[in-house]
């Protein structure tokens, strides 16, 4: 092929397999380990899941294949947002399948989990498959947020499963995807149906991720994007020396994002979601946090600086976690039509000041004008606030403008302080997986037609060892029930995969605790740079600091 830009050298890269799947579907066998249990409720996860609970974790090894041989037809989906690398899981899953019977089929299911209700597909060929290989995005056949969970959806994925014959579905998600992906390989074998179901962890959120499953694809391509962009926007700052850039980015609730993006740059200040709830501190703190950096260093002469915010951040400040509560309850049925219809802001804050308590209320007050605007505006469908749009890095700024006025009163702040906003989320979503989410995707994949091969169901394609180079990485598979545990959703109790927080006794949490004063004082940014695609593996492969810091 004439190689003319990045994208067709990305066509021709050979993703890594781990050692031992590198000599062909043949030479792959299978070891069981001991039988296993769920990390809580083992009775009550026991209870719901008869035919798929305490199922043995599995190793793949070299040695003599031992499946039995039988034709597969394969359905795949991609679930929630989307995350590089999704591509080169189909990939890895069409090739194992082609490696091991050119007449196996696979067949992808488009628009996400509702693809498979709608019986909405496209079978795989080479050509189709060739055009998709390392590239990021999920526009290989599209994903969605549907969820599959009810005996209805089950039922009609049955026949739609029946129709063309298939006997695996693999479902390649997030946390909540893959607790249904649980729950449907449960119905499938309590219902005889002969379907097995495997899932492909994915989120660059980095929740997905317990003792087994040490990260989830995407993470690692994601945060080296935002850290790219941030390492420029530290650059920029220490060029100009005139502003303060409020950085938030995505991740959701989690603050895995913001500190793997904190410990790859070394911004003035990174705020971590799960310390501020420990803390219970309150937005005037978070701001005084902040502005005591500000002050710091422009008694240096430094009037500039970076701080990272995380998405999920106001849902973790006690006092504003309970103030979007009230604003749901207060504008809950038919209250929203009557706030809609009041004439100004000034009847609207009234209703505001009479429907919420006191305390909250002094909350709101202090709230700049647009994002106590934002806080009645956006709705999702279920009519809660959406806490993903709040524009926490202006809200921040905002407060600390206003902190920083009040100690220029006092004499304490005689600095420059002006700020720049941004937000960085879609931007890496569909990044040219690194090498590292090409490899570890193209594995997911691979693996996944192994554990269907070898018959099992209601697992996650597992690869591990993977701080490693890919050469040592281990494969198998994990029960899905092994991660569950029983959690109160929507009123109910169930049975979920723990999403994983950020531990404040982990490892880079406990490194970034250690630095941050200084870099918060300081001028010690880190600047990233591009995602480097060719070149030395020491440049090229390796993977998060995050994933380092916890394998130390
Ligand atoms: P998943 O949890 O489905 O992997 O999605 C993660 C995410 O990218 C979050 O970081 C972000 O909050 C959300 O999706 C945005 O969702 P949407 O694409 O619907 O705007």
């Amino acid at each position: 092929m004439n190689i003319s830009s990045l994208q067709e050298a990305r066509y021709a890269y050979v993703p890594k397999l781990p050692g031992m799947l590198r000599n062909g579907i043949s030479e792959i066998c299978v070891k069981e380990g001991a039988a296993t249990g769920s990390v809580a409720d083992q009775e009550k996860i026991k209870a719901l899941f008869p035919m798929t609970y305490g199922k043995p974790e599995v190793t793949f090894e070299k040695g003599q294949n031992t499946a039995a041989a039988k034709k597969q037809v394969i359905g795949v989906i991609l679930s929630g947002g989307q995350a590089p690398g999704g591509h080169n899981v189909i990939c890895g899953l069409y090739d194992a399948l082609k490696a091991s019977d050119k007449n196996n089929v696979l067949l992808g299911f488009k628009g996400g989990p509702s693809g498979l209700i709608e019986d909405d597909f496209i079978e795989f060929d080479d050509a189709y498959i060739n055009a998709y290989r390392n590239t990021g995005g999920f526009d290989i056949i599209g994903s969605g947020r549907t969820k599959l969970e009810t005996e209805e959806q089950f039922q009609v994925v049955t026949e739609v499963a029946k129709k063309h014959g298939l006997n695996a579905i693999v479902i390649i998600g997030g946390d909540d995807s893959n607790t249904n992906a649980a729950v449907l390989a449960e119905y499938m074998a309590a219902h005889g149906t002969g379907v097995q179901v495997i899932g492909c962890p994915k989120t660059i959120d980095g929740d997905l991720k317990n003792d087994d499953i040490e990260a989830s694809f995407g993470f690692d391509t994601a945060t080296k994007t935002y850290s790219e962009l941030i390492g420029n926007i530290e650059r920029d700052a220490n060029s100009a020396k005139k502003y303060w850039h409020f950085v938030k980015v995505m991740g959701r609730s989690a603050s895995h994002v913001a500190l793997e993006c904190a410990l790859k740059t070394q911004p003035n200040i990174c705020l971590i979601g799960e310390e501020i709830a420990a803390k219970e501190m309150s937005l005037s703190q978070i701001a005084g946090y902040i502005a005591d950096s500000v002050e710091k260093r422009a008694a240096d002469g430094n009037n500039f600086g970076v701080a990272i915010i995380p998405e999920g951040i106001v849902e973790f400040v006690p006092e504003f976690g309970r103030l979007i509560r009230e604003i749901n309850d207060l504008l809950a049925g038919e209250n929203t039509e009557k706030f809609n219809a009041l004439p100004d802001w000034t009847a609207k804050c009234e209703f505001i000041r009479n429907g919420l308590t006191e305390n909250s209320f002094k909350v709101f007050e202090v709230l700049p004008f647009a994002i106590q605007q934002q806080l009645f505006l956006e709705r999702d469908p279920h009519g809660n606030v959406q806490v993903s749009l709040i524009e926490s890095e202006k809200l921040f700024s905002e407060m600390v403008k206003a902190e920083l006025a009040k100690r220029k009163a006092a004499g304490t702040y005689k600095g420059k302080f002006s700020a720049q906003h941004h937000f960085f989320g879609y931007e890496g979503r569909c990044a040219f997986p690194s090498n590292f989410d090409a490899d570890y995707c193209y594995a997911l994949g691979y693996n996944a037609f192994m554990l269907i091969q070898y018959g099992y169901t209601g697992y996650l394609s597992k690869i591990s060892n993977i701080s490693k180079p890919a050469d040592q990485w281990i494969a198998g598979g994990m029960p899905i029930t092994k991660m569950m545990n029983m959690e109160r959703r929507n009123g109910k109790d169930k049975p979920v995969i723990r999403k994983a927080l950020v531990e404040l006794d982990g490892k880079p949490f406990t490194y970034f605790a250690a630095n941050r004063d200084k870099w918060a004082v300081e001028t010690c940014y880190v600047f990233p740079g591009a995602i480097q695609y060719y070149g030395p593996a020491s440049v090229c492969d390796i993977t998060t600091e995050t994933l380092k810091l916890e394998k130390m």
